[in-house]
């Protein structure tokens, strides 16, 4: 009789790897699994809300902060910028945040923030954590005086950027995340340069590390046990800190509900979306990426850049993303493998 595993056909056994999909937390030891596959989690973002399905924000929201809860013990206050995020889970007078959670202006998110973790240092309650969040409108633009003003003066607040790359909330339209080409209800796609202009743009991580604050990351959620483990490293550090959650929103984006966690993904692999973390100024690490993918597969599937596919000129501005997804391979050291970042 041949023995299986000498005979010609047969395949070495493959071991895989703890933590991927194929087996999840299983092997994995307790202390090592996510948050969510507790059932000791604290759901402070509960069911009830009125997301859209698939929606990037709430399902990183839920993760983010349950992974807070668990870090700070439950002593967590969370204030959040108007935005979706907002809206969604405290239509008055129902709210779908089992945490203590303030609304701050559209503006302000950094500064309440402050607010709040002086006012538990003072009351000697120095145990409590203190959150702010906010979408990218909130946070790149119109709350970033008050965020560069908490990162200068070292406040005691971890603020989290859930990136859905426009104003979602109210329409659709362009903020200093909205991607170039990308279409919003205020970059159309007609005329010569359709979708939003190929300019400097503003890159809030990088600028949050010029503060040389004590942590900053990126985190996406395709990765959402790499979310988890950043936000529970980052409530542990004192100072001012912040992760910039990279967030698909299929009403903005033009895309199917199911696809979030691709997008998100392939986001992440044709390096459009870098995945590093930094501290005291210096990038630390960068998340590898094992198969630099084409930016055309994570544009194609999204309407907001169907303009780029249906006229010949299309190819040039899909070069050109090309372009910046190549630079941050370079930059993030994203392909790699060998060198830490
Ligand atoms: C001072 C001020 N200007 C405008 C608004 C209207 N407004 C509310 S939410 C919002 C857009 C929020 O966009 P973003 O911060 O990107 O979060 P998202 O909804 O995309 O999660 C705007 C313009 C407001 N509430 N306050
Ligand atoms: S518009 Fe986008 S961010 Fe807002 S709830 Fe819908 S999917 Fe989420």
């Amino acid at each position: 009789m041949t023995d299986i595993l000498t005979a010609p056909a047969a395949q070495k056994l493959r071991f895989y790897q703890k933590g991927t999909l194929t087996v999840g937390n299983r092997l994995i030891s307790e202390q090592e699994r996510s948050v969510q596959a507790s059932i000791d989690r604290s759901n402070a973002l509960t069911c009830g809300h009125r997301a859209c399905q698939g929606c990037g924000e709430a399902l990183g929201a839920r993760y983010a902060i349950d992974a807070a809860m668990r870090t700070a013990g439950g002593e967590l206050v969370a204030v959040n910028a108007t935005g979706c995020l907002e809206v969604f889970t405290t239509p008055y007078p129902e709210t779908s945040w089992q945490v203590a959670w303030l609304h701050s202006l559209f503006g302000n998110a950094a500064a309440v923030a402050t607010g709040v973790a002086a006012a538990m240092r003072v009351k000697g309650r120095s145990r409590v954590r203190t959150i702010a969040q906010g979408g990218d409108g909130g946070t790149t633009d119109i709350g970033f005086g008050c965020l560069s003003g908490m990162f200068e003066r070292n406040d005691d607040v971890l603020y989290i950027c859930y990136d859905n790359e426009a104003y979602m909330n109210t329409g659709v339209q362009r903020s200093s995340a909205t991607p170039p080409a990308a279409r919003t209800a205020t970059t159309p796609a007609m005329g010569p340069a359709p979708g939003n202009a190929f300019e400097t743009g503003k890159n809030v991580p990088k600028i949050a590390i010029a503060h040389g604050i004590p942590y900053v990351a990126t985190a996406s959620v395709a990765d959402l046990h790499d979310l988890e483990r950043k936000v529970i490293k980052a409530v542990g550090i004192h100072g001012a800190r912040y992760i910039h959650v990279h967030v698909p929103c299929p009403l903005g984006w033009g895309s199917a509900s199911h696809d979030t966690i691709r997008l998100a993904r392939l986001a992440v692999e044709s390096g459009l979306f870098p995945i590093y973390e930094a501290e005291h100024g210096v990038v630390t690490s960068s998340r590898k990426i094992r198969r630099q993918v084409p930016v055309t597969e994570y544009l194609q599937p999204q309407r907001r850049f169907a303009h780029l596919f249906s006229s010949p000129e299309g190819s040039e501005r899909v070069a050109k993303l090309q372009a910046i997804a190549d630079r941050n391979i370079l930059e993030f050291h994203l392909l790699d493998h060998e060198a830490d970042a």
